[in-house]
């Protein structure tokens, strides 16, 4: 195999990883050091033709992360105000002209030419001889599509540097690789690394503040383990830096103010395997699938379900979404085809959740019905229903959660508004449960298990936190996590950091 490849080409794979990866400070500290800029773009054909067609909703976000020379970048933005004049969108253009950057920069330095965009806007009609000069739209978007494409590069193919980007992904993928650390490449390891052996926590690490009418419904890490992100009452999604609990400003939207959202209270959360999408659920039904490193939202199904969504999953190769909810249904959405392709019919109350069995042949769910039910995902057809055992006289108890046991995928941790936490089998016996001894006022309403399934942690209503240790069979910590209204709890991928929210209060993550 020839080695005849440049340093930078390297480096440029190495940055484009790290851009994909969130490894924010890892990218700026390469970036700085090697003098190298990363303007990479997925397709190039794709985006000349976007540029060319005018479609400016998909060219703006690609732009934003890039770095362009000023003029061009004002060629860019100019072109688009003049075209929504044209179009008499004259509130999105004026919006534009005083909202952004790059014309808050021309107006100082080239006023002229500022004032004669603000100048348009006032006109009653329009005039493309006055806009457009001796040009036309078309000939303008080909000049501004060879300028920038002249700024862009591809990655550059070779086999040896896709070799590089999948080692470091794999490191990545198994948690070897946290933000900020130095890694080298020909021994592929990362410094200062330790294999974590599971632990629970039992002191506060970060809190991520909230204002004050408002609180996470929901919170999951990314598989990757950097960022944390959360879905509150309000609507807001909103991403963090899992590390600092600081909301990640490299996210050129995020640092605009602008989030991704929903109407009403965004109740769950899913990541991709890949990091790179976001599946959302509301309290009005609806679903949408977003971009996480641009914002966009990719994918809505508006009528997903006809109450809130408790609980989204996306199936292992990214195709469907499976979704429980307080309509008492369980459904599977198609992501490409937008539409709704299974139903789940059987439970006779509030869905909590539902989740793959490992291998996707079932679908298991939880129900405020009180009982657990297993679907195949092929014919929608009931193969068990069962309840956890009852240990008190009160008939419906609701089941808050299912999990697989990541030590037997075979078998369940299922939690139900009680104070035993129960591993059962897929038909329904018991294998062990797990008791907080305490008798009232104290029963779980989350559950999470570590990801070797060392731990079970259940939150209380008393917003006490229960760490159950799995191989010692018994109720190994108690912690008073926060002053009322428990919500729910999420494990980090890879560390021993817990995140656990509450109706008032900050989210708080929790460390050994
Ligand atoms: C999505 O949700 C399922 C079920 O809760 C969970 O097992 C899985 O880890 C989540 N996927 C990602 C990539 O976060
Ligand atoms: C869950 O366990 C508790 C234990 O107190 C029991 O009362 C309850 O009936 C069990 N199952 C359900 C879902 O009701």
């Amino acid at each position: 195999m020839s080695l005849e490849i440049e340093a930078t080409d390297v480096i440029k794979i190495i940055l484009q990883f790290c851009k994909e990866n969130g490894l924010t400070e890892s990218f700026n500290a390469i970036q700085n050091e090697c003098q190298v800029s990363l303007n990479t773009i997925d397709s190039l054909e794709n985006f000349i033709s976007d540029i060319n067609s005018g479609r400016w909703d998909v060219v703006l976000p690609q732009v934003a992360q890039l770095k362009l020379p000023r003029s061009k970048l004002e060629d860019l933005y100019e072109q688009i105000v003049l075209e929504m004049v044209e179009l008499r969108e004259v509130d999105t253009a004026r919006a534009m002209l005083r909202q952004t950057q790059v014309f808050q920069r021309m107006k100082t330095d080239d006023p002229e030419r500022y004032v004669r965009l603000e100048h348009l806007l006032g006109r009653t009609y329009f005039d493309a001889r006055e806009v457009y000069g001796s040009s036309t739209k078309e000939k303008r978007r080909a000049g501004i599509a060879h300028a920038l494409s002249q700024e862009v590069s591809m990655v550059p193919p070779s086999r040896l540097m896709a070799l590089i980007g999948q080692s470091l992904k794999w490191q990545q993928s198994q948690g070897l690789l946290p933000p900020g650390v130095a890694f080298d490449l020909f021994r592929g390891q990362a410094q200062g690394l330790r294999d974590e052996v599971e632990m629970f926590p039992t002191m506060p690490d970060y809190e991520v503040k909230f204002a004050t009418k408002t609180h996470p419904e929901t919170a999951r890490f990314s598989p990757n383990g950097q960022m944390l992100v959360t879905g509150s009452v309000d609507g807001f999604i909103e991403v963090w830096d899992s590390a600092t609990g600081k909301l990640k400003l490299d996210l050129s939207y995020q640092s605009e103010e602008m989030f991704m959202m929903h109407d009403e209270a965004v109740l769950c959360i899913n990541f991709s395997r890949d990091n790179e999408l976001l599946v959302t659920g509301s309290q009005d039904g609806r679903i949408k699938v977003w971009k996480i490193r641009t914002g966009q939202c990719l994918r809505r199904f508006d009528r997903a379900h006809q109450q809130g969504i408790t609980s989204v999953v996306l199936s292992k190769d990214g195709s469907q979404v499976l979704s429980a909810s307080f309509d008492g249904t369980v459904r599977v959405h198609g992501l490409k085809s937008g539409k709704m392709l299974k139903e789940f019919r059987g439970h006779t109350s509030y869905v909590n959740d539902a989740i793959f069995s490992s291998e996707g042949g079932h679908v298991i769910s939880a129900s405020s019905d009180s009982t657990v039910r297993v679907w195949d995902a092929k014919t929608c057809e009931c193969v068990h229903a069962f309840r956890p055992p009852q240990t008190t006289s009160t008939s419906e108890l609701a089941i808050n959660s299912v999990h697989l046991n990541p030590q037997n995928q075979e078998q369940l941790v299922v939690c139900n508004r009680s104070s035993t936490v129960y591993i059962m089998t897929m038909q329904g016996l018991v294998v062990k449960s797990f008791a907080s001894g305490k008798r009232e006022g104290g029963d779980f309403v989350a559950c999470n298990v570590s990801p070797r399934g060392d731990y079970i942690y259940c939150l209380g209503e008393d917003s006490t936190l229960y760490c159950f240790s799995v191989a010692g069979n018994k109720l190994e910590h108690v912690m008073p996590v926060h002053e009322k209204g428990a919500i729910g709890l999420s494990h980090h991928p890879h560390r021993n950091l817990i995140a656990t929210w509450a109706e008032e209060g900050p989210l708080k993550c929790w460390k050994p």
